[in-house]
């Protein structure tokens, strides 16, 4: 199976973890689109959604399901989102969608982290994939400096020949060369940087579930 079948397989498979009449957290990326897609098939059947992103937002209304800002509901039930690496315990890297600062929102105001993913994000230990750092963008290099002392390479997200620019207006840093051994203890030392927004490890909003595409089927970790 093709990678984008399989994380269409499990874009699928994350309905069964809807609540029915509730609101859905959603998150972003092309994974969380297949998601997005096959929601759209039972919109009767759910108050809407809270999204991560202007992208996923753009997807949820284009099919017709209310999209509801986080300081109007409550807590929700459940949210939706993939990963770029996750290891066993559900701790992941996310953020090469550059949406990491939203989707630490909403799945801070959800009871329950579903991520969808292909089996290629499953690791044992983060860091492979380069962590993504949103920054705000008069600090970017005095934290590329922070990164250097662990041995991280720091590199700003360009698009377009300038600097990505966030939904939330700032930039990202995408950091090589890390092996992320305890990601609590690293969330919560990079967190306090002065001049960090979001750093895109999520550990302590880890996945509770992850639904892992294989080629035998969904895998589900939890
Ligand atoms: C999003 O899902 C991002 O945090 C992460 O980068 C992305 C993974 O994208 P894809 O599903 O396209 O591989 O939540």
């Amino acid at each position: 199976m093709t990678q984008d079948e399989l994380k269409a397989m499990v874009g699928q498979a994350a309905l069964d973890h809807v609540v029915v009449g509730e609101i859905v957290g959603v998150g972003t990326g092309s994974t969380v689109n297949k998601f997005i897609d096959e929601l759209a098939l039972m919109k009767d059947r759910i108050a809407g959604a809270v999204s991560s992103s202007e992208a996923s937002t753009a997807r949820l209304k284009a099919l017709g399901i209310p999209v509801f800002d986080c300081n109007d509901v409550g807590e929700i039930a459940v949210y939706i989102d993939g990963a770029d690496e996750i290891d066993p315990r559900g701790h992941m890297i996310k953020g090469g969608g550059a949406a990491l600062t939203r989707e630490k929102i909403v799945a801070a105001q959800a009871r329950r982290f579903v991520c969808i993913a292909d089996e290629s994000k499953l690791v044992d230990v983060l860091g492979r994939f380069p962590l993504p750092v949103e920054v705000i963008p008069m600090a970017a290099q005095r934290i590329t400096r922070q990164f250097a002392a662990f041995n991280g390479e720091a590199i700003l997200r360009m698009r377009g020949g300038a600097p990505l620019v966030t939904d939330n207006g700032q930039h990202i840093l995408d950091v090589r060369g890390l092996m992320i051994s305890d990601p609590l203890a690293f969330e919560s030392e990079v967190s306090q940087w002065p001049g960090v927004v979001t750093v895109g490890v999520f550990a302590h909003q880890r996945a509770h579930v992850c639904l892992l595409g294989m080629a035998t089927g969904v895998r589900t970790l939890d």
